[in-house]
């Protein structure tokens, strides 16, 4: 079509100048680059038609099949509210208009207590192994941006969907960001930011985080909650200041670990009063705090928010939780009730369990109170019926749960974690062994110093748990071998202290039997590591993909292999965060027509005609596709 288009092209026929020709035509080259992408999308296509899902944690296929209806939403008359246009009513123009202080103010004087919903990225992160797609964010946009206008926040980005979506979305996190803002320009955006750590697994140097804020920043994020996995507040405060710097709302946070009801327990009121008093010096505009495992129970929250709200009554105060052993609700009510301006929580039907409580549970628990949300429980369950759907077409991502944990109490074991491991125990078929993976999480836990468990720290503790239970290693041989056990990378990286420092310290001898003759960093890591130069991986970018942005530094310096990896891929297959969910995990039937739009008001009606015989000499197949009704062939390796 391309050789047609141009030699029938009339400036072609006429003969005029061909060298004005190229820069006069571009609409030739605008096909050129749509049949690329085309190509590319029957090349990604046809290999799922031959070879299945190659997304990593797949199982089976979507039990949705049916195509996911978006509801409409009513005004208060019961007319169909206009969503043509997004909502641009909500908290977020004080951030705009006046900035983070006149936010922290406002929602600090406001009566009742807001609600963040996480539902875009906690929620999936915890209970589909984080792997819902921009599309289907996208498809509930608008609609979200009036049934939340009130919210404090969509929670969508950053913690592991920002690897996730490169690593086995092959989507570009900074896009889905950036397109997200463009549909909801009304409700503020948090991100998940691990201090130090970045969005990554262990410490980088500071001018990475400087520079990664500043990137998230521009691109659409407003709030920032910023934690440390061991509540190392050197740590945290390289995330609260790169926050500051970069002009966001910085939400200082302390992980909530233990419980803080028993007095035999390491983290106690006290404790935690005092990193509070360090975040608030830090000069974070909003105190976080985040119950990562969902071992905050009722009173607890009553006396931890009550003792916080009481010391500093312009402090505002936003509280996190997962369900996994069923008290979120009660937790989050004790929360308003003792003074939180803000608390968590998902749409329904991505709620309960490893995700955060019920919004509808939630809203429906402070109806009429003065801590009303003030928000449409109507509008929020018709948002809910398209997560519904949802949650089905994700089904292959299930972790199997089905009801609350209150073991976690003994294993504390993060809501996101939780379902991972579950995941990988049900994967490998070893039921029994989740059971003894609980208990080796606990005891690897206590080995480790009684440590706070969440990203990454969680994934040492995980690791070690995995390591004893699949080398039959009970706490004390742990002990007794430790000189000549090869320990999982991510613990030596922990007691090297690329983690940060624990409260109470390392155990030793352990720390030091394991480490050898590796490194030990007693200050915070960042005080160790060389600044990046980045000029260098601009240079670097340049000269290996031909052309780079500012985000692709960002997410290059944070990841750089994965990045790379997805920039190959993306070479191959093209951007396939246009493909909708149902056909990105599974082929289609033969004859059923689907549609996938490229770009604006570019559309590919797209059709499996037929999957031809394996050829014996090529081990490969083709398969013949018709788009926008021509016969297309794509020939591909049968991986079987
Ligand atoms: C993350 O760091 O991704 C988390 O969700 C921690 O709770
Ligand atoms: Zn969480």
């Amino acid at each position: 079509p391309f050789l047609a288009s141009l030699l029938t092209h009339p400036t072609f026929i006429s003969g005029e100048c061909w060298t004005t020709f190229i820069d006069d035509t571009p609409e030739l080259f605008a096909l050129v680059n749509s049949q690329n992408r085309a190509q590319k999308l029957l090349a990604y296509l046809g290999d799922l038609a031959v070879n299945g899902s190659q997304i990593k944690g797949q199982i089976g296929e979507p039990k949705f099949k049916g195509d996911v209806i978006v509801p409409t939403l009513h005004d208060e008359q019961k007319n169909v509210l206009d969503v043509s246009e997004p909502c641009t009513k909500g908290w977020r123009s004080i951030i705009v208009e006046q900035g983070p202080e006149a936010f922290a103010k406002a929602v600090r004087a406001n009566k009742g207590c807001l609600i963040m919903d996480t539902t875009w990225r906690d929620a999936h992160q915890s209970l589909l192994a984080t792997r819902v797609r921009t599309v289907d964010f996208l498809n509930i946009a608008k609609e979200t941006s009036y049934a939340l206008s009130n919210a404090w926040a969509l929670e969508c980005w950053g913690g592991a969907t920002f690897d996730v979506a490169m690593r086995f979305l092959y989507e570009d996190p900074w896009d889905r960001l950036r397109k997200m803002r463009k549909v909801v320009p009304n409700i503020p955006f948090q991100m998940l930011l691990r201090g130090a750590n970045g969005v990554a697994y262990s410490s980088l140097p500071d001018n990475a985080i400087t520079h990664f804020c500043e990137q998230a920043k521009k691109n659409g994020v407003d709030i920032f909650r910023v934690f440390d996995a061991l509540n190392d507040v050197e740590q945290l405060e390289v995330g609260v200041k790169a926050v500051l710097k970069a002009g966001g709302v910085a939400e200082g946070t302390v992980c909530y670990s233990g419980d803080m009801l028993n007095p035999s327990k390491k983290y106690n009121l006290e404790y935690y009063m005092g990193v509070v008093e360090k975040i608030v010096n830090m000069g974070a505009h909003i105190l976080g705090i985040k119950d990562m495992a969902g071992v905050l129970k009722p009173r607890a929250a009553t006396m931890l928010i009550g003792s916080i709200r009481k010391k500093y009554p312009d402090l505002p105060i936003h509280v996190h939780t997962h369900d996994s052993a069923g008290t979120g609700v009660a937790s989050m009510v004790a929360c308003a009730q003792a003074g939180a301006d803000a608390v968590d929580a998902a749409t329904d039907s991505m709620s309960g369990m490893t995700s955060q409580p019920s919004i509808g549970a939630i809203v429906a628990s402070l109806e009429g109170s003065e801590f009303d949300p003030g928000l449409n429980a109507h509008h929020l369950r018709m948002i809910d019926h398209y997560w519904a759907q949802l949650r089905l077409l994700y089904s292959p991502f299930e972790a199997g749960l089905t009801g609350p944990d209150p073991e976690v109490y003994e294993h504390e074991i993060p809501g996101g974690q939780l379902t991972n491991l579950i995941f990988q125990a049900s994967q490998q078929g070893l039921g029994e062994q989740w059971a003894q993976t609980k208990k080796a999480y606990e005891q690897a836990n206590d080995l480790l110093g009684d440590i706070v468990k969440v990203t990454p720290t969680s994934k040492v503790v995980g690791d070690l748990a995995q390591f004893m239970v699949s080398n039959k290693l009970s706490y004390n041989d742990v002990l007794e071998k430790a000189e000549q056990l090869d320990f999982p990378s991510s613990v030596l990286e922990f007691f090297e202290g690329l983690m940060g420092q624990p409260y109470g310290g390392f155990p030793e001898p352990l720390r030091s039997q394991a480490l050898r003759d590796r490194r030990k960093m007693d200050k915070r890591p960042g005080l160790y590591l060389d600044p990046v130069n980045f000029d260098e991986v601009r240079n670097k970018l340049k000269e290996q993909f031909g052309s780079y942005t500012e985000t692709d530094v960002a997410s290059y310096v944070m990841y750089p292999k994965v990045f790379e990896d997805f920039k190959k891929w993306t070479l191959k297959f093209g951007d396939l965060s246009v493909l909708p969910t149902k056909y990105f995990l599974a082929k289609p039937e033969i004859g059923e027509e689907f549609h996938v739009e490229l770009e604006k008001g570019k559309v590919l009606i797209i059709k499996l005609l037929a999957i031809g015989p394996l050829s014996e000499q090529t081990g490969q197949r083709e398969v013949f596709y018709e788009m926008n009704g021509e016969v297309r062939q794509v020939t591909v390796d049968d991986q079987h």
